[in-house]
């Protein structure tokens, strides 16, 4: 019997994190019993006397935010890791270890309006927050190993407030997910010469059935390993790029972009705004040879066939491997077909 990708179960391999994923496309038919929520309305104020992260109103703790008219970058009140906290290394038992951490933890709202989303924001205002991106890697990379640029978007996400704003969590570990890309990346380069994603984007680039948009300087791909139905990947397709604020001007603006394009997309996949959590890696800010990375960025939304059905990582996929029914290249062809213009414009 022939091997059918679009038919037949199969494992892919993940070359960024070295896990396999199992694809079960002949199940892509079966009836839906999963749970139907009712979704929210969304009629925001431009700006909302609540919301602690509009220009003006006070934080939690009491601080006021200024009146800002482009991006705005806080300490979080609420800081996960901490700047002043031992470096110490404890292990009573080898089967019980933990080291101190250091760092700190930022806020970025990505615009002073309470209604918009990056996907509704101005190609002028969305390159405001690439290049917020890119200071805080500089000033946080300056003293910390690993800096996490990420948006946690929708309530579903967990995200608690819909004002536009993005976190960076900086530290002196290097966490697990950048870890396991930096050990294959490295792998790669030494076994085949060429840095992964530099090979990678060139292959999408000629294969094309898994690139969604594209631009003279980035590919939106839905990765051959996606593990979320509507997952995507950011990366530069010209050339190798360590760290964001590498990026020139041309390529940022081609970044501003490529982030619109993606982000109307998603918004008019299910006529929502979309939910996802994403996030920049490139290589770590230290001063080991890092000839093996390409920045790039990572979208991960959770909702599977509506603005409310969405993918939960249970069962087999705790306790086994991440399984999805919707191939990564029927994903990249529902969103390559969706409309350039927003649905609520
Ligand atoms: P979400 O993006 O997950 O909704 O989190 C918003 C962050 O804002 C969260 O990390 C911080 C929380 O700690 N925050 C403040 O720093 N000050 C506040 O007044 C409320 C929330
Ligand atoms: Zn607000």
């Amino acid at each position: 019997m022939d091997f059918i990708p679009t038919e037949h179960p199969h494992r892919r391999y993940n070359p960024l994190t070295g896990d396999w994923l199992l694809v079960s496309p002949h199940r892509t038919k079966r009836p839906w019993l999963g749970k139907v929520e009712t979704p929210t309305a969304d009629h925001r104020p431009a700006h909302d006397p609540k919301c602690y992260l509009c220009p003006g109103n006070q934080r939690a703790g009491g601080i006021t935010n200024s009146v800002y008219t482009s991006t705005f970058v806080f300490p979080n009140d609420f800081s996960a890791i901490l700047p002043d906290t031992p470096a110490a290394t404890v292990s009573p038992h080898p089967l019980l270890r933990a080291e101190g951490t250091r760092g700190e933890c930022r806020v970025i709202c990505f615009s002073p309006r309470h209604d918009l989303t990056l996907a509704e924001m101005s190609l002028p205002d969305i390159r405001q927050v690439v290049d917020a991106w890119a200071e805080q890697i500089t000033e946080l990379g300056r003293t910390c190993r690993w800096v996490q640029i990420f948006e946690n978007k929708g309530d579903v996400m967990g995200c608690s407030n819909p004002h536009p704003h993005g976190q960076v969590w900086a530290g002196n570990a290097l966490p697990n997910e950048p870890a396991k890309e930096d050990r294959q990346q490295q792998a790669w380069l030494v076994e085949r010469g060429t840095p992964l994603l530099v090979e990678y984007a060139q292959l999408e680039a000629e294969q094309r059935e898994r690139v969604v948009v594209e631009n003279a300087h980035w590919l939106a791909v839905v990765p051959y390993w996606a593990v979320w139905p509507f997952e995507t990947m950011l990366l530069p397709r010209r050339r190798q790029v360590l760290r964001l604020p590498d990026l020139t001007d041309a390529e940022r603006d081609a970044l501003t972009d490529i982030l619109k394009q993606l982000l109307v997309r998603y918004d008019n996949l299910f006529q929502c705004p979309f939910p996802y959590s994403m996030g920049w890696h490139g290589a770590p800010n230290d001063e080991a040879d890092h000839r093996q990375w390409q920045l790039h960025a990572h979208f991960y939304p959770p909702l599977l066939r509506s603005a409310t059905v969405k993918k939960f990582l249970v069962g087999y996929e705790m306790l086994a491997e991440a399984q999805r029914d919707l191939t990564a290249e029927q994903a990249a062809d529902r969103l390559r077909g969706l409309p350039e213009k927003h649905y609520r414009t």
